[in-house]
């Protein structure tokens, strides 16, 4: 049985499961077809402990929690104080239940580029694996993951693709750094999502799912079936959240029709 998450609100706080209170939240989403829920912004405002007592309450796995920091800031000491704040927020994904926190360790490079022939990625690379290993035994302990999350080239000058993430992670060789596939940027960024599934399978612990669109699985044009197959073929047994808008004005009707359409996909595969 596949287990679906979605987002509750979009990035600018658009709400993607209707609602009136979180509660309320989460049993439209579990009578959408979805077992766990990810939170953007609209909620926060609870609190981190209530958010997770909430979904405990109503059988709704947290999927992710935790903020993590800044691994890759210009600043040594913000770099420190990144690793701290990203094994604060693993302790805080395990208490409330949560599979983990993503990572995206920076977006726009702050470091300076080093002297050639070393490149600036193979620094920044360098700096991470250091950190991720000393927050590996963290999150072994707290029984959470770090996961980091690969973006497409307008959101990222770092990490990218599947392989680049699946380097890292295996220069640190921890169960509990992984990383994650979205199928959004893997759509704009890999040659062929099954084969980076296949071929980089081994710390592959959360999945995004979108259209080509970024609207929800079913709305765009992106051939969903060789990403699923191959997720299906390396067992993957983890979640796959929503992270989408959902297009249309009825989203109930359409987060449960998309939620039907990757089951039947998943189930022919
Ligand atoms: C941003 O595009 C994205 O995919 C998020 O999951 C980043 O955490
Ligand atoms: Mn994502």
């Amino acid at each position: 049985m596949i287990q679906l998450g979605t987002y509750e609100s979009w990035f600018d706080a658009e709400p993607i499961v209707p609602g009136d209170s979180f509660p309320e939240v989460l049993e439209n989403l579990k009578s959408y077809g979805f077992q766990g829920i990810q939170i953007a912004a609209r909620y926060r405002d609870l609190g981190w402990e209530e958010i997770g007592r909430m979904c405990k309450e109503a059988g709704v796995r947290l999927c992710i929690a935790g903020g993590g920091g800044n691994l890759l800031s210009k600043d040594p000491d913000l770099r420190r104080q990144g690793v701290a704040a990203t094994k604060e927020g693993l302790r805080l994904a395990a208490r409330l239940g949560a599979i983990g926190t993503i990572c995206v360790p920076v977006r726009r490079p702050e470091i300076e580029p080093p002297a050639p022939p070393k490149t600036l990625y193979e620094l920044q690379e360098e700096i991470l694996i250091e950190e991720l290993a000393e927050i590996a035994p963290v999150a072994e302990e707290a029984g959470v993951s770090l996961i980091l999350e690969p973006l497409n080239r307008y959101e990222s000058q770092f990490l990218q693709r599947l392989e680049q993430a699946n380097k890292i992670c295996s220069a640190v060789g921890s169960p509990n750094i992984q990383f994650m596939a979205d199928f959004f940027h893997m759509n704009i960024e890999e040659v062929d999502l099954g084969k980076a599934i296949e071929e980089n399978k081994q710390y592959l612990g959360y999945v995004h799912l979108a259209d080509s669109n970024r609207f929800e699985p079913g709305a765009g044009h992106l051939d969903l079936k060789p990403g699923l197959a191959a997720l299906k073929r390396i067992g993957y047994k983890g979640f796959m959240t929503f992270e989408c808008k959902v297009l249309g004005k009825d989203k109930g009707k359409a987060l449960t029709e998309s939620a039907a359409l990757i089951r039947k996909l998943w189930d022919e595969c």
